[in-house]
């Protein structure tokens, strides 16, 4: 009820914006699955600090965490359709819509962290962030996610043979579903919100994901065997409705983008820190980490990117991608 209020009155304030009310305080309101505190929610939170003190307090931010405002999949449509104005997700669930968002996707692609960043930050970077906009949203920044690996309730997994038969719940993407099944698993799209109960009744057996989400979720507690096979390096996106970001003069629109390049240093480091005390706390609560001979995992790839790497454009995505050293 509370949020539905809320939303109510932001879209009282929506309205005077789309008016061009030129004094107008306008509050954009930003979704998010992750509790208060979370890297990507902080520096959202820093995004709209930025943006308040550089318009003089005319536009401000208003982050839902928590899944308030539902799931990723959901939330995607509010903010494509205007419902919400920012949102930030990870690229997964734009699989579906925006081709060129599975490049980042796929496993194995990246060799590193700083490979992913060189990429992102350069011209395949840009290539996405305007693929996005056929989605009607404006990418303002990608952030860090570090790598998803896969966890489970039965065992702990050291090769791709012991994943054989095991149940995981993978994000909504294609590209993940392929890739699980690559493996001899069995995977199950479902919502980020569904993965703990999920886990603990035994529809699954386990998820991916990295240390922070695999910790801020609990999902530690009822799958304790995290194998560090480091299968997809996937940004997160923040995206804003492009029909909002349009009606902005060109002057906010440069203190938008340049709050968000800002927000993206800070969550970087925020990044850093929380995936260390995110291992750190899983461990001290008992899970078991082991790293899998990876190779097999790369090799077991192959199907996926036959799959879905088909057409001229993304298989020039990935050799431009390999060759970026
Ligand atoms: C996390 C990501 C979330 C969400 C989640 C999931 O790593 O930060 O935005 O996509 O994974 O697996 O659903």
């Amino acid at each position: 009820m509370k949020i539905l209020v809320k939303l109510a009155a932001g879209l009282v304030v929506a309205a005077a914006f789309m008016g061009n009310a030129a004094n107008a305080q306008t509050v954009l309101r930003s979704s998010d699955t992750h509790p208060d505190g979370y890297p990507t929610v902080e520096a959202v939170e820093y995004f709209g600090e930025l943006v308040k003190e550089r318009t003089a307090g005319r536009y401000s931010v208003e982050v839902y965490h928590s899944a308030q405002l539902g799931e990723e999949k959901d939330t995607i449509e509010q903010v494509r359709s205007g419902v919400i104005e920012l949102n930030r997700v990870s690229m997964a669930p734009f699989n579906g819509t925006v081709k060129e968002s599975i490049v980042p996707a796929l496993p194995y692609l990246f060799r590193s962290e700083e490979h992913m960043h060189k990429v992102m930050d350069g011209a395949i970077g840009d290539q996405i962030k305007t693929a996005f906009e056929s989605a009607g949203v404006v990418v303002l920044a990608f952030y860090d996610a570090g790598a998803r690996s896969f966890y489970n309730k039965q065992k702990p997994i050291s090769s791709v043979a012991d994943m054989k038969g095991l149940k995981f719940r993978v994000i909504q993407s294609d590209i993940f579903v392929d890739m699980v099944a690559a493996l001899g698993a069995n995977a199950t799209p479902m919502p980020y919100g569904e993965v703990y109960s999920g886990i603990e009744t035994g529809v699954i057996d386990g998820a991916e994901n990295n240390f922070p989400s695999y910790d801020t979720a609990k999902h530690f507690e009822v799958a304790k065997n995290y194998s560090l096979d480091e299968h997809t390096i996937l940004p997160e996106v923040f995206v804003m409705n492009k029909a909002v970001f349009d009606k902005l003069t060109p002057e906010v629109q440069e203190i938008f983008k340049q709050a968000a390049k800002d927000s993206v240093a800070k969550q970087r480091e925020l990044w850093a820190a929380k995936v260390k005390e995110s291992r750190a706390k899983v461990e001290a609560a008992g899970a078991q980490i082991t790293t899998p001979e990876k190779q097999g995992f790369i090799d077991a790839m192959k199907p996926v990117y036959e799959k879905h790497v088909t057409d001229a454009v993304l298989k020039k995505m990935v050799e431009d991608v390999r060759a970026v050293q």
